[in-house]
């Protein structure tokens, strides 16, 4: 059923090196990338591809958008570290900026997505014990199944999936799984008067882009309130544009008492995220009690601002909502007997393949790559379609003539 693509020697040099000197914890696809642009990426035989991945939601802006670079050059050689035992004028005005923004007292900067998540469940432990009363060593917090944070041993250690999971243990007490979208699930659990905090993502990503049912957002949101628990979303995949809203939880108007995000605050430059709260919890947390090297240096600081400007700026937001749905319309007119499902919201997509061959998404991805375009599957059958915010409609249908050609190699 599947024909033979031929990779090229300079692909498979490269290919090459990666097998023999970079650890295995990655399949990608095979396809070798060296530059980019907007909403496309060359790879090095010359080769360009619309890229459907956006980093995993990293290069919402664009690959290399050049207000971005320019911000990135102009403050690499002025200064990029000076370490928090030290201010610098970046990050104090970067604090103002983002607070701002996004309606918070405070800021707390670090860099990796999983870093904020780790600051953010630290906050919340902190918030229970000072703030709430919890005895000491008590306080638990509840997450979803098919939930993804990060790679960090304690967000393992709530994973429900075996393969992030499996041999990584012992795992971090204090965390209960429920199941994601089930609010009467939620109200049983907050019954505990030791539940500090409930995380979640307002669209499951790695679980293959779970949009939840309306209101599930806003009534557990109005359920922690209740409860006297707090609301922790972590949007470091669904936020800053990506589903035609600045946040997912604006679309049921919630506020999260805890926001964490990451990835495109930097629109792809560098590892940039930032935990947003007001002075109730953050303040929970003292000098000497958390931080980390790079977190709030003033590379980051000046980089994160220019990529939430230009999201605003050029409103990527609305171009997200305008584009999402001309996407899902494109593919659903496609009408594939392969295609059981096309789901998202704004610029977040996936489709779930149906096929009686096991590898039929990964073939097709290999498909798509060969007319141009990259995608990767996820959990087997389904996958993501997320390209940069900044494609048009043209570029759009184009990419539906692509899924469509490729489709066809499936029959
Ligand atoms: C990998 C998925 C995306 C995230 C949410 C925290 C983090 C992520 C909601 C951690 C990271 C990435 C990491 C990447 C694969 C991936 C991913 F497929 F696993 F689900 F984006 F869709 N919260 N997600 O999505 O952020 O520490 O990586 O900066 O291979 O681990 P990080």
């Amino acid at each position: 059923m599947v024909p033979n693509y031929t990779i090229s020697e300079k692909t498979q040099h490269f290919l090459g090196l990666e097998e023999q000197y970079g650890a295995h914890n990655y399949h990608p696809l095979p396809v070798v990338l060296t530059r980019g642009e907007g909403v496309f990426v060359w790879d090095v035989d010359g080769k360009r591809y619309y890229d459907f991945l956006s980093g995993y939601s990293a290069v919402n802006q664009g690959h290399c958008h050049p207000k971005i670079v320019a911000a990135l050059v102009e403050q690499a050689s002025k200064l990029t570290l000076t370490s928090r035992a030290f201010y610098s004028d970046l990050l104090a005005e970067y604090t103002q900026y983002i607070t701002r923004y996004f309606g918070y007292d405070k800021v707390l900067p670090m860099n990796t997505g999983v870093e904020a998540v780790e600051t953010a469940l630290k906050l919340c432990r902190k918030w229970a014990y000072m703030v709430k009363g919890i005895p000491e060593n008590k306080a638990k917090i509840i997450v979803c199944s098919d939930n993804f944070h990060g790679r960090t041993l304690n967000v393992v250690s709530f994973s429900t999936d075996p393969v992030a999971r499996k041999n990584f243990g012992p795992y971090m007490p204090g965390y209960e799984v429920i199941p994601f979208n089930n609010l009467p699930a939620l109200e049983k659990a907050l019954q505990d008067p030791n539940v500090a905090g409930f995380m979640v993502e307002p669209i499951q990503g790695e679980a293959g882009v779970k949009v939840p049912d309306e209101g599930y957002l806003s009534n557990a949101r109005q359920y922690c309130a209740d409860a006297n628990v707090l609301f922790i979303a972590d949007e470091i995949q669904t936020g800053l544009a990506r589903t035609g809203l600045m946040l997912a939880c604006d679309h049921e108007n919630v506020r999260p008492d805890i926001l964490i995000l990451g990835k495109a605050l930097s629109g792809g430059m560098l590892p940039v995220s930032a935990v947003l709260a007001d002075d109730e919890i953050m303040l929970t947390i003292k000098p000497g009690e958390h931080g980390s090297t790079y977190g709030g240096n003033p590379l980051a600081c000046k980089v994160a601002m220019a990529a939430l400007e230009i999201l605003r700026t050029e409103k990527m937001a609305e171009n997200a909502v305008k584009m999402g749905e001309l996407l899902r319309k494109g593919i659903e007119d496609i009408q594939s007997p392969f295609i059981n499902l096309v789901r998202g919201k704004g610029l977040l997509n996936a489709i779930v393949i149906d096929h009686p061959h096991e590898d039929a998404a990964w073939e097709l991805c290999l498909a798509l790559k060969e007319n141009g375009l990259l995608a990767k599957p996820t959990h087997g059958d389904k996958i993501r379609f997320a390209p940069p915010l900044v494609i048009n409609a043209s570029q759009i249908n184009d990419c539906v003539s692509i899924i469509k050609k490729s489709l066809e190699t499936l029959s």
